[in-house]
């Protein structure tokens, strides 16, 4: 009896170990993908500004446009990634369907986009792995140079501020 317990103690154990490692390699794994996105992002945003933008365009970003660099401005809250979803999506009016003649500037990003790896939530608000809204800012506080930004996920605790989080700088 007490062999058999020893032996259900031991399975247990190594079912422990190998869940946590498991978990470990999985939460490494959504770490890796978050810094990917952020270099997706601004990478597409850098390149999307360089490309510069139509009249029309103008029009419908003019209240996310900061004018003198065409960068979405952002103040870092819940709500700050939305201009960077506008841009990139190609969705410039916030209806939440890609404007006309507009192509995305990667598929992720488009809010109807229904395969793994979305971009972008309900709310129309860029999205890191673990499903919660990105922090944006421009100008940049940390990146205080000229056009930087600041671009960072809460990381896998979900909280913003804490050690395990996901930046730009
Ligand atoms: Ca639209
Ligand atoms: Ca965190």
């Amino acid at each position: 009896m007490i062999e058999m317990l020893t032996v259900i103690t031991i399975i247990a154990v190594l079912a422990g170990v190998g869940f946590g490692a498991f978990m470990l390699v999985q939460k490494n794994a959504k770490i890796q993908q978050a810094e990917l996105m952020i270099e997706v992002l601004s990478n597409s945003l850098e390149a999307r500004v360089g490309e510069g933008f139509s009249k029309t365009e103008l029009a419908d970003l003019a209240d996310v446009l900061d004018s003198a660099s065409n960068l979405p401005a952002g103040g870092g809250s819940k709500t700050s990634t939305r201009g960077l979803y506008r841009m990139l999506s190609g969705d410039y009016n916030n209806d939440g369907r890609i404007d006309d003649q507009v192509v995305p500037a990667f598929p992720e990003i488009d809010p109807e986009y229904e395969g793994a790896g979305r971009y972008v939530n309900d709310d129309r608000l860029v999205i890191d792995p673990w499903r919660n809204p990105m922090r944006y800012q421009y100008p940049g506080v940390n990146n205080n140079v000229e056009n930087g930004f600041d671009l960072w996920s809460a990381g896998p605790d979900g909280e913003f501020d804490t050690d395990d989080d996901v930046t730009n700088w």
